[in-house]
C-alpha cells in the first residue's frame, strides 16, 4: 500500500492553523534566545533511523506470541510497511535487513520496490543465533567463538554470505551480534572463546568490500546467564581496534546492566572516532525492546546531547547509523514504530538545542547549578512546533499517528493480507 498525497494532505488540514500559531511562539522564542530555527528544521528534517525488517510483525517472548492482523508476510510487504512509516513521518528512509529471515529472492524487484518509497538499505544483520533449516551444524556451543572449527567456518561463512547479499542491495555495512557465551561457570574457556572470536571478526573483516563497515553489538547477558563473549562496550571496542580502522562498536540501549552510564559510553566512544552504530530502544529492566522513549525520556535526552556533541566535534567519528530495534507485543508495530521515531527526534531536538557555549562557560566555572538548569531548560521546551514543521515541510504529517488511524491504513492492510499471516523474525 502506499500513501497518496492529496489524502495526506486533506488530512493534514485540520489542525494547520493551531501548528502555524504554535510553531510562531515557539519560533519566536527560541530566535530571541540566539537559535537559528531554520538551521534546526533541517536538521531535524535530515535526521533518518533505518527500521529493521523484523520489527513489522508482532513480537514475541519467550512465554508466547500473540500475531498482529495485516502482518507482512513477505519481504515485499515488509517494505510497503516501512514504505507507509516513512510517508507519514518523513523520517524513516532506510531498511535494515536480517539474513536469513529477510533473503531476497528477486533482487530488482526488491530494490525498485523500496526505491518507490524513497528508502535505502541500511546496515545488514546476520544471524548466527539461531540454527537454520538445513544447517549442517548447530549453533547450540557458539557461532564465531566456537571451539569446533566446522561451526566457526559456518559463521563465518554466513556472514560473508550476508555482505554478499547485503552488497546487491546497496548495503555498506554489516551489524554482527553474537549470542555466544555461557549459562553455567566453567562451561567454557573465557580467553580461548575470545581469542576465536577475533579470528573469526578479522576474517569477516577481511572479507568486506573496501567502502564496507564492520558493527560489533555487544550485550551483557541473554540468551546466555552467566557469561556473553562480547559483552560491554570494552570488549567490543578491543575487536573492533584488533579488525581495523572501518570496525566500531555498536551501542544497543537496552544491552546495558542497570544504572549504566549510557551517555558516557557513547562519549567516549565518539572520541575515539568508533561508534559506528546505534540502536533505539527503551527498557525498565533488561533489554526490553520497548518502545524508544517510553521509560527514560530523561535518559535518552542526556545521550542525544553527547551524540550531538560528538556529531559537532568529533570528525573523527563517522556519521552512526540509526537504527530502531523493538519490539511489539501488545500495540501495533507501526503506531509502535511511529512513537519510536517521534520520541527519537524529540530528544534529538531538545539536545540540538542545549546551549553548549554557556554550557562550556558554566562548567569552567564549575557552576553546577547552571549547568542542569541549561541542561533541563532545552529538555524542558516543548519541541513538537519543530518536529511537525521539519515533517511538514518533507511532506510528511503533521500528526503521524492521527493521519494513520484517520487514513485507516490497519483496516487497508487487513483487507489486503488478511487476518491470519504472520512475520518473519523474533
Ligand atoms: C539482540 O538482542 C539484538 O539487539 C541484535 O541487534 C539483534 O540483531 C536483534 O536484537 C534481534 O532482534
Ligand atoms: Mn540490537
Amino acid at each position: 500500500m502506499h500513501i497518496q498525497k492529496d489524502a495526506l494532505q486533506s488530512v493534514n488540514t485540520a489542525g494547520l492553523d493551531r501548528h502555524e500559531a504554535e510553531f510562531a511562539f515557539l519560533a519566536d522564542r527560541l530566535t530571541a534566545d540566539g537559535v537559528d530555527v531554520e538551521a534546526l528544521v533541517g536538521d531535524l528534517a535530515d535526521f533518518q533511523v533505518a527500521i529493521p525488517s523484523w520489527a513489522l510483525g508482532a513480537g514475541g517472548t519467550r512465554f508466547g506470541r500473540f500475531s498482529f492482523h495485516g502482518e507482512p508476510g513477505s519481504l515485499e510487504q515488509k517494505i510497503d510497511d516501512v514504505g507507509v512509516l516513512h510517508a507519514l513521518t518523513r523520517a524513516a528512509g532506510a531498511v535494515s535487513l536480517h539474513i536469513p529471515w529477510d533473503t531476497p529472492t528477486d533482487y530488482a524487484a526488491v530494490k525498485e520496490r523500496a526505491a518507490g518509497h524513497g528508502l535505502s538499505f541500511d546496515a545488514i544483520n546476520s544471524n548466527t543465533f539461531q540454527d537454520q533449516a538445513g544447517a549442517a551444524r548447530s549453533y547450540k556451543h557458539g557461532s564465531l567463538s566456537a571451539t569446533d572449527e566446522a561451526v566457526r567456518r559456518q559463521a563465518i561463512d554466513h556472514n560473508l554470505e550476508v555482505i554478499e547479499i547485503g552488497g546487491r542491495l546497496g548495503s555498506k555495512s554489516l551489524t554482527v551480534w553474537l549470542a555466544d557465551g555461557t549459562t553455567f561457570p566453567g562451561q567454557r574457556n573465557f580467553q580461548r572463546s575470545l581469542t576465536q572470536t577475533e579470528d573469526s571478526l578479522r576474517q569477516i573483516y577481511a572479507g568486506m568490500p573496501a567502502d564496507w563497515k564492520l558493527y560489533i553489538e555487544y550485550k551483557p547477558y541473554e540468551p546466555n546467564f552467566y557469561s556473553t563473549v562480547i559483552q560491554d562496550w570494552g570488549t567490543s571496542f578491543m575487536l573492533a581496534n584488533a579488525c581495523g580502522e572501518r570496525a566500531y562498536t555498536l551501542v544497543d540501549l537496552g544491552h546495558h546492566l542497570p544504572n549504566s552510564n549510557i551517555e558516557q559510553i557513547v562519549s567516549t566512544l565518539m572520541l575515539k572516532g568508533k561508534l559506528g552504530g546505534f540502536h533505539f530502544n527503551d527498557s525498565k529492566y533488561g533489554d526490553d525492546d520497548l518502545t524508544v522513549g517510553s521509560i527514560k525520556p530523561y535518559a535518552l535526552f542526556l545521550i542525544f546531547t553527547e551524540l550531538v556533541f560528538g556529531m559537532r566535534n568529533n570528525p573523527q567519528n563517522p556519521d552512526p547509523a540509526w537504527m530502531i530495534d523493538a519490539s511489539h507485543n501488545v500495540k501495533d508495530p507501526l503506531e509502535d514504530l511511529v512513537q519510536s521515531l517521534e520520541a527519537i527526534r524529540e530528544a534529538y531536538a531538545k539536545a540540538l538545542l542545549v546551549d553548549q557555549e554557556s554550557l562550556a562557560a558554566a562548567q569552567a566555572d564549575h557552576d553546577v547549578v547552571t549547568c542542569q538548569e541549561l541542561l533541563q531548560d532545552a529538555y524542558r521546551t516543548d519541541v513538537r512546533p519543530l518536529l511537525q514543521c521539519a515533517r511538514l515541510n518533507r511532506g510528511g504529517a503533521l500528526h503521524p499517528l492521527r493521519a494513520y488511524r484517520q487514513l485507516g491504513v490497519r483496516e487497508t492492510l487487513i483487507r489486503e493480507r488478511g487476518k491470519n499471516t504472520v512475520a518473519t523474525g523474533l
